[in-house]
């Protein structure tokens, strides 16, 4: 039996409770003072300010002193394309001379270099290269994230990518949760058959992933030359009829309807929504859909952020990820995420700390277990170089985070 003590911290903040918080109450998270954290078998038994009762102490194992500073629960990054080959660095000077993503990609770079550079990476290569990045995302405060395949483009090069996720888990202590992304571009050999390529992602690689239980989400990359509303709502729907859950890359280019798609399936969660329409934002609030931004691609991209605020009027929970890959975020500071979050989004930093930690776990399906500090949680948090959250959302760029606890234990 492990025990764990955290003492002398100078503010505990976290959201509290076991689903996404929409509206208001996105921002009424629980501040104290004068905290204590005590946790056993790798589970939150209970938190409160004051004095910790002195018996509790005695039976601890270990005690931490926190020297007054600020504690939130771990991070979590629901948004992640985890698991690729190589970088795409020499797009930059492309990107530079003004060609779009969508044009880079028409020219068969972008998503279909990568597609490449993973196909030719065999399983222990690319499981190294994740090892690196999860161990990146940790020191960032990071301990859960999601991660998506969609650089195989064939069922056994998508399963390959999926088996990486199933293999990282619980070999660190970054938690994974992963997604099957096949529908994320048509693959070379597919370029002229549209349909083709939907109907192996609806016969064939659904099917395999889904027997084999290799992923508990299904997305599909809703946009302007990849996949179109309809091609998305077979795939989407096939998924459901399955028992997987679904997520939409949707209306971040273009506003195609990807929005209202996604409320209108109950999808989990929709992300980028840079350009959603107030149609899209009402069909998400009715199907109970999490808005899962992504500000750190505006920022790479040098696009518009998305409607935050509208999400929040309309009681919309608001998620926010890194959607760390290899073309439009190559970065997996989730603490820059909360900076621009606040800055471009015009989020507060309550409503931030509750997009990164509750709100995130529930676009993957763990807010029941994670994403807050209270009792019966599984003991995942970050003591923080910082005295309150408001400097923590302020330092934009820094890496603030001190002792990361996973599950009880100090990384
Ligand atoms: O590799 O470009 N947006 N998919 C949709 C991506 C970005 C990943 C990439
Ligand atoms: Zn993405």
């Amino acid at each position: 039996m492990s025990k764990l003590l955290i003492t002398n911290i100078g503010l505990l903040a976290t959201p509290l409770g076991r689903s996404a918080l929409a509206g208001k109450a996105q921002g009424e998270i629980l501040k104290l003072s004068h905290a204590w954290i005590m946790t056993e078998d790798g589970v939150i038994t209970e938190a409160g300010s004051g004095e910790p009762p002195i018996m509790e102490q005695e039976r601890c194992f270990e005690t931490i002193d926190a020297g007054g500073r600020l504690v939130t629960p771990g991070l979590v990054d629901a948004h992640t394309h985890l698991i690729f080959g190589g970088f795409r660095q020499h797009e930059l000077a492309d990107k530079l001379r003004g060609r779009t993503y969508l044009e880079i990609l028409a020219a068969g770079g972008g998503i279909l270099s990568t597609v490449k550079a993973t196909r030719a990476a065999s399983e222990a290569q690319l499981t190294a290269k994740a090892l690196a990045a999860l161990k990146e995302m940790l020191s960032f405060g990071v301990t859960l994230c999601e991660a998506k395949s969609g650089y195989g483009l064939s069922t056994e090069e998508e399963l390959k990518q999926l088996r990486v996720v199933r293999n990282l888990n619980g070999t660190q202590p970054v938690e994974l949760v992963s997604t099957f992304l096949g529908a994320h571009a048509i693959p070379p050999e597919y370029k002229d058959d549209h349909e083709g390529y939907v109907r192996l992602i609806c016969e064939d690689m659904l099917p395999a992933v889904a027997s084999q239980g290799l992923a508990e989400y299904c997305d599909v990359f809703c946009e302007s030359g990849v996949f179109s509303v309809e091609e998305s709502r077979r795939i989407l729907s096939r998924a459901l009829a399955l028992g997987l859950k679904v997520k939409i890359h949707a209306d971040e280019i273009d506003a195609l309807g990807g929005a209202q798609l996604a409320g209108a399936l109950g999808a989990v969660s929709a992300e980028h929504l840079i350009a959603v329409t107030d149609k899209g934002i009402k069909s998400m609030q009715k199907g109970g859909t999490i808005a899962c931004l992504l500000p750190a691609t505006s920022f790479y991209l040098g696009a518009d952020y998305a409607p935050a605020r509208k999400f929040i009027q309309a009681g919309v929970p608001v998620a926010l990820a890194t959607d760390y890959n290899p073309g439009s975020c190559p970065s997996l500071n989730l603490q820059l995420v909360m900076n621009l979050a606040c800055l471009k989004d015009k989020m507060t930093p309550e409503e931030v700390l509750t997009a990164v930690t509750l709100n995130g776990a529930a676009a993957i399906g763990r807010a029941v277990s994670h994403g807050s500090i209270e009792a019966g949680k599984k003991a995942d948090f970050v003591i923080r170089n910082a005295a309150d959250l408001d400097y923590l959302c302020y330092r934009f760029g820094s890496n603030l985070a001190g002792t990361v606890i996973k599950g009880g234990i100090i990384c």
